[in-house]
């Protein structure tokens, strides 16, 4: 029996952004895999699916996680990589604000370092705030942090837009970040 939608979305983030060793698989420069060598190799690994399983989880991922290649022999994760991949995205003027989810335990650390990548290649950031706070909800009690992306690029930062919309960046020093208002006001009510 194939593994659920959502286990085999978490298995596919897990050999195309962070261990595609643990099957077997290469992805090449750029983060793609063979999907004919994915499939064999998930299969020996105990994890069975078809092409067809995989092309629904790309179609239905809420996040547009996945990729295909043009010619559809191959699939790449979209973001999120801890491997080294380049993912071949020119550089793109962003929008003026940007905005990063994370936990309230982390923000002393964020703005006195500034945003690191820590485990990923970059920065992860969202155009709107729902999304920020669904991906700092995963982390603990969620925090918004804005970022004058604009101002970060016109002193030469340069901003990545992966295929699925999420916006990449090397790091974000701190006199780029501003905690929302409404965050500082729980932020600060919860930490008194
Ligand atoms: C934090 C998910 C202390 C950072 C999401 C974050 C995203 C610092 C955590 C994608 C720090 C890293 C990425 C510093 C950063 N001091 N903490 N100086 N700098 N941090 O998971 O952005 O569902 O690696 O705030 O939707 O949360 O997997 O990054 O809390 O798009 O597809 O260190 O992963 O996508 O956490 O999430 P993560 P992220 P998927």
């Amino acid at each position: 029996m194939p593994p659920d939608t959502v286990q085999l979305s978490k298995f596919l983030s897990f050999v195309l952004r962070h261990k595609p060793d643990a099957i077997g698989l290469t992805l090449d420069t750029q983060g793609w895999a063979s999907i004919d060598e994915l499939l064999t190799k998930s299969d020996a690994a105990g994890i069975r699916f078809n092409r067809e399983d995989l092309l629904q989880i790309v179609e239905t991922s809420d996040k547009k996680r996945f990729s295909l290649s043009q010619d559809g022999l191959h699939i790449r994760a979209a973001q999120g990589h801890s491997v080294t991949v380049a993912l071949g995205l020119s550089p793109q003027e962003p929008p003026s604000i940007l905005y990063h989810g994370t936990a309230t335990r982390f923000v002393d650390s964020i703005l006195s370092e500034g945003l690191k990548p820590q485990a990923r290649q970059q920065v992860h950031l969202s155009a709107d705030e729902a999304t920020a706070y669904r991906v700092g909800q995963r982390h603990g009690k969620p925090v918004i942090l804005k970022v004058d992306a604009l101002r970060m690029h016109t002193k030469g930062f340069k901003f990545f837009l992966a295929d699925n919309g999420v916006w990449l960046t090397d790091q974000v020093p701190p006199e780029f970040l501003h905690i929302t208002a409404l965050n500082q006001e729980s932020f600060n009510s919860q930490t008194r």
